[in-house]
């Protein structure tokens, strides 16, 4: 049974780890610094909130330096650490080694496969919700499900099963990249707006005319890409994720107002950019895009 590495302890990374260290399973956290694992050291391992109940779990910590050979690696660092994350550590990759990519939209996974082409890259596509209460102390916040799948097209690998002991909601899709542009799409038709407007996703009812010509643009954008079935029956399902998350507040949105990095490049930006590549003009979609960018601008926080 190989080790489980996992890069980044913020919310999703805390999650797995919490959850195959209650399984039984070897976990090690990779931190970025000997100091930051100093400071998890003196919290006494990670803390995860369940359903209102905290649980502390002392999991071994190692920063990136660390020489210990890696087999199995979870990336949990936002889309726009992945790379720099992963080469920090791709000197202790062996052969062949299998790496989990949690990142949200697309155009990261592609990055980190490229930077580390003696590995095996699994993209991965996930609903769950959790978010960082205290330094090395997570809230699970929504149970979600996790598809896995493999871009070059090989089969299941057969850790499926520890995530099955460890309670992991999961499937394997043969069309992981289906999957993640379908939750670009629905990302893209929702977030932005919430940042624009400066509202819950439920106020998106009160803008259904913008939101469903962001949809009929962005399923154009599917079929010229390639993913048709992730196109299928868009506006409908976005209204039901704008009604079934009408309280909350989206990512971005959440991101914009407590002054943090978005991950706008690999959602919007990577849309937009397709389209440039493709030649296609979807104006609703370009033009949010560049509200959005000037929005960014105004507030100080980055583009890409
Ligand atoms: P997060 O910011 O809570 O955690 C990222 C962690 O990575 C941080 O602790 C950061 O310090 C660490 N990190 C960054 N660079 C590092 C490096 N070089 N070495 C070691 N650690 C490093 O982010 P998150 O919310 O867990 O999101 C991770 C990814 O999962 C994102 O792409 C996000 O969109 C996606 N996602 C998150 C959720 C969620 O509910 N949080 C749900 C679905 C998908
Ligand atoms: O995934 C989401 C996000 O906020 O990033 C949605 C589905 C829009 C829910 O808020």
């Amino acid at each position: 049974m190989s080790k489980w590495h996992i890069l980044g302890a913020g919310s999703l990374g805390s999650l797995w780890a919490a959850r195959l260290a209650q399984a039984g399973l070897q976990v090690q956290l990779i931190l970025r610094t000997p100091a930051r694992v100093d400071a998890y050291v003196q919290a006494g391992g990670l803390t995860l909130v369940d359903q209102g109940q905290a649980r502390l779990y002392p999991i071994p910590a190692q920063p990136t330096t660390h020489d210990e050979p890696i087999r199995r690696l979870l990336v949990a660092c936002k889309a726009y650490d992945a790379v720099s994350a992963v080469t920090q550590v791709a000197h202790r990759l062996v052969e062949g080694a299998e790496i989990i990519l949690l990142q949200n939209g697309l155009g990261s996974q592609e990055q980190v496969a490229r930077s580390v082409p003696h590995t095996h890259c699994i993209f991965a596509s996930s609903t769950e919700g959790a978010f960082r209460k205290a330094d090395f102390e997570v809230v699970y916040a929504g149970k979600g499900h996790t598809w896995f799948g493999d871009a070059q097209g090989n089969a299941a690998p057969n850790w499926l099963d520890e995530l099955s002991k460890a309670g992991i909601s999961h499937d394997w899709t043969d069309n992981i990249l289906s999957r993640l542009w379908r939750k670009l799409a629905i990302n893209c038709a929702i977030n932005p707006l919430t940042v624009l407007y400066d509202c819950r996703n439920g106020g998106l009812l009160d803008h259904t005319d913008e939101v469903a010509s962001l949809c009929q643009e962005l399923a154009i954008l599917l079929h010229r890409s390639g993913h048709p079935e992730a196109a299928a029956d868009l506006y409908s399902d976005v209204v039901k994720v704008i009604q079934g998350t009408a309280n909350n507040y989206s990512s971005m949105y959440q991101d914009v107002s407590q002054s943090r990095r978005t991950e706008i490049a690999y959602l919007l930006g990577y849309a937009c950019q397709k389209i440039d590549d493709l030649q296609l003009q979807l104006p609703h979609l370009q033009a949010v895009h560049l509200r959005l960018l000037t929005l960014l601008k105004e507030r100080g926080l980055p583009s890409h």
